[in-house]
């Protein structure tokens, strides 16, 4: 992308109406804009992350063996009249009328209309075990929306619902969710903790609640702080492997971890002092096994072995997917603006032309990015005729984590500028060298740079 031909409106000023950094950042590089208290325009920037974001959850689902598939945002009352929630919900629910005077809901959720697509056409355990899941825009109309994304009314949710024979099932589902998850976040440069929660109006009472710490989190949390030296890292995961799954949920849950929800003080008390934390954290996901409550009430049954119908167990899970990128900020950048981690960035590296109109350094940007988008990479290339400052500015605000500078000075003697976002250390080399260099640091993110295969015609979205 060239960034005279682009849309990226960033703002000068610091908007007076966001209070945290994130939320802040998002507002001044142009990824969002307010449509309402709680709803936002997803403006090219912000649109390009939020499906890197989603991506990646597609991967990582699709690796765990779930089925991606998608629902309406709009529902039937009905359907959340015979699970009872209808009522029970309350004014986080935004119930609408259609012209026939039939009433609906803009989902805040889903547990209602999947089970009632199982029930529909699952009749024998021999289809079992089965996770569904999609990623879908929800409407929760929350009484103090704020913080731009983080807490929305309307947000974008990966939400999967298990369906299993048997508690034993369920329960491996529930682990392979967590194995899922902690795989996620990791991609997304995250450390996402996961805690003992309560499980509010989704019901059950067996959850992990997955918390990326930052100050401006809304989650009071108490932990060991053991648990933050846990990564789950490149390990290889067989997630038909019940032991194998169970294992990872011991090791990441067996410390404590808990929201203000479920903290008890004498537990923690028994922990080395010096390993007690008591911090802030911004809630990513949560997992849910509640057992057959929604399958009774909506009729999810199956026909056992032994020919008995039984309701299927089930569990829920959800990634907050347009809240991490708020997360993803907070734990993310510096007095200048984003920092993005390489798996969500949404370029990969900036190109910074310091002499627009110079036929050689016009001639060597062309070049760099001509030969980092044959290799499958997405280079933004500031090519606006604009004093060199001033595109610093815009690329340290938007974040990418790489830069190349080409200048005529630097072309002279054979040369460009390879910076770090993160450390601001430049090294200077051949643009071939550059452009090598950069496939090389994707190359975990993309494997097929790795393999040196060239990209034509493929896209990074796989999972389609
Ligand atoms: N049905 C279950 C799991 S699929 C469920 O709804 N779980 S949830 O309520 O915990 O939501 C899942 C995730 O969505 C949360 O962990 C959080 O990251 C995100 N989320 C919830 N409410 C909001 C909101 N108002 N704004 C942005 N993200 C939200």
């Amino acid at each position: 992308m060239r960034l005279s031909r682009y849309f990226l409106p960033v703002l000068k000023e610091n908007p007076a109406e966001a209070q945290i950094v994130s939320h802040r950042l998002m507002l001044r590089a142009g990824m969002i804009k307010q449509a309402q208290a709680g709803i936002y325009s997803w403006l090219p920037l912000g649109f390009k992350v939020l499906r890197k974001l989603e991506n990646i959850v597609h991967e990582e689902q699709i690796r765990a063996g779930h089925i991606p598939m998608l629902m309406p945002t709009l529902q039937s009352a009905d359907l959340w009249r015979k699970s009872g929630r209808y009522d029970a919900y309350g004014p986080e629910m935004l119930r609408i009328t259609d012209r026939h005077d039939r009433e609906m809901l803009f989902g805040p959720t889903n547990e209602e209309m999947i089970t009632d697509i199982v029930a529909n056409y699952v009749t024998s355990y021999k289809a079992l075990p089965l996770t569904l899941y999609h990623v879908q825009w929800k409407f929760r109309d929350e009484v103090r929306p704020r913080f731009g994304v983080m807490r929305g009314r309307e947000f974008l949710m990966k939400d999967g619902y298990n369906f299993d024979l048997t508690k034993e099932d369920a329960l491996h589902a529930y682990n392979r969710h967590l194995v899922s998850y902690l795989r996620t976040y990791e991609r997304m440069g995250l450390q996402a903790i996961p805690m003992r929660a309560d499980s509010g109006p989704i019901g059950g009472d067996y959850t992990h609640e997955f918390l990326v710490l930052a100050d401006t989190g809304e989650s009071e949390v108490f932990y060991d702080s053991a648990i933050t030296d846990l990564s789950f890292g490149d390990r290889m995961i067989d997630y038909d492997d019940h032991a194998q799954c169970q294992a990872v949920l011991e090791e990441f849950t067996s410390r404590y971890a808990r929201t203000d929800e479920t903290h008890d003080e004498a537990v923690f008390n028994e922990i080395p002092e010096e390993r007690r934390r008591v911090a802030r954290g911004i809630e990513v996901g949560q997992i849910f096994y509640f057992g057959t409550e929604y399958s009774e009430k909506l009729g999810a049954m199956v026909q056992g072995e032994d020919g008995q119908r039984v309701p299927l167990h089930m569990g829920s899970h959800g990634i907050g997917v347009s809240r991490l990128i708020g997360a993803i900020i907070e734990a993310s950048h510096d007095d200048k603006g984003i920092i993005w981690p390489e798996g969500v960035t949404p370029f990969h590296c900036g190109i910074v032309n310091l002499k627009q109109g110079d036929d050689e350094a016009d001639a060597a940007c062309d070049k760099l990015y001509a030969a980092l988008t044959a290799l499958g990479l997405e280079p933004l290339y500031d090519d606006r005729s604009e004093r060199a400052g001033g595109k610093f500015a815009t690329m340290d605000l938007i974040g990418l984590p790489w830069r190349i500078t080409v200048g005529p000075r630097g072309l002279k003697n054979g040369v460009v500028e390879l910076t770090s976002r993160k450390t601001g250390e430049s090294v200077e080399l051949s643009p071939e060298e550059a452009v090598r260099k950069v496939a090389e640091i994707y190359a975990p993110h993309h494997p097929h740079l790795a393999r040196e295969e060239p990209m034509a015609g493929r896209s990074f979205q796989t999972w389609l």
